[in-house]
């Protein structure tokens, strides 16, 4: 399936971020690090080219550390430079500035040789809904300045922060591309709660995510559920975690949307363990 949004609304935010790119020095580009590409929206990569750039992926606290250790590599051999970061405990987040400045400074440099300085450094902060752009604001300014909410959409407009005396930050509303080419995206952004939870059926997307996970992390699963197997068929699974989770109609059956509810909190809230929703091997060329 593929997920049509609203053209209108899309080319509005596109409009928005191209207005502002002329008044910015440096993109910060903020990826999930539990679904790098997945989360990477392609529409920005016309747009912000030729921008000095920052990829910054973000919750890598819930990601798996092997995962974070590929991606990183991965990103490296493509010459972007990526960084991990927890914009919640602000862990990699200190660096940024500097980076930011390094990355602008040959600009800087030439704009001085001319007889021009420039007092602040004025960085645009973009990203899918939910992958925490006011939150790594906040941690940058130091201060609670952006509006953050465990959902997509919480910021619906533009809006400059002021970090000390050097620089500003631009927090933008997130933004998701108008097609998924591949069905598979937009599994994965469902599942890492990047898409509001009326656009894909719930229960679809806590199996895909149950398919993936006794894939990949067997051992999560059962552990957390106390499964002693994993059955083949993933709605038996689902079954088994809503019995497990207390997930129960009356009459005993099952209540699919609660317990579909329960295992993508238990997912997304890192309860099943640090959990990648996607590898390097995932992906062919295409994707950069
Ligand atoms: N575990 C973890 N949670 C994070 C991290 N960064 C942000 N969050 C949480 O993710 C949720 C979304 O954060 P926001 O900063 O509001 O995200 P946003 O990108 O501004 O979202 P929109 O404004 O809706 O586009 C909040 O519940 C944050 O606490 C992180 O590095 N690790
Ligand atoms: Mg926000």
């Amino acid at each position: 399936m593929s997920i049509q949004w609203f053209p209108g609304h899309m080319a509005k935010a596109r409009r928005q971020v191209e207005e502002r790119l002329k008044q910015v020095d440096v993109v910060m580009e903020l990826l999930d690090a539990r679904l790098p590409l997945s989360s990477r929206n392609p529409m920005m990569q016309e747009i912000l080219s030729g921008k000095p750039r920052l990829v910054l992926l973000n919750k890598y606290d819930l990601a798996d550390a092997n995962a974070n250790r590929l991606w990183l590599e991965y990103f490296e051999t493509r010459g972007v430079q990526a960084v991990l970061i927890d914009a919640r405990t602000g862990k990699g987040v200190q660096q940024l500035p500097r980076l930011a400045a390094e990355l602008i400074g040959d600009r800087q440099k030439h704009l001085q040789n001319k007889g021009i300085q420039k007092k602040t450094v004025r960085s645009m902060v973009v990203g899918i809904p939910n992958v925490g752009k006011s939150s790594l604001i906040n941690r940058l300014a130091g201060r609670s300045a952006a509006k953050t909410g465990d959902r997509p959409g919480v910021t619906k407009a533009q809006q400059w922060i002021k970090v000390g005396r050097k620089m500003q930050l631009l927090d933008t509303p997130g933004i998701l591309w108008p097609k998924f080419d591949d069905p598979v995206i937009g599994q994965r952004l469902a599942a890492s709660g990047a898409i509001k939870a009326d656009i894909f059926p719930v229960e679809e997307v806590a199996l895909f995510a149950v398919s993936y996970l006794r894939e990949r992390y067997p051992n999560e699963l059962k552990e957390r559920y106390q499964l002693d197997v994993l059955s083949e068929d993933s709605v038996h699974v689902l079954e088994e975690i809503g019995k497990r989770r207390g997930c129960v109609a009356s009459g005993g059956v099952v209540d699919w949307e609660r317990a579909a509810d329960a295992l993508l909190r238990d997912l997304q809230s890192g309860k099943l363990g640090r959990v990648t929703l996607e590898f390097p091997e995932d992906w062919t060329e295409r994707a950069k």
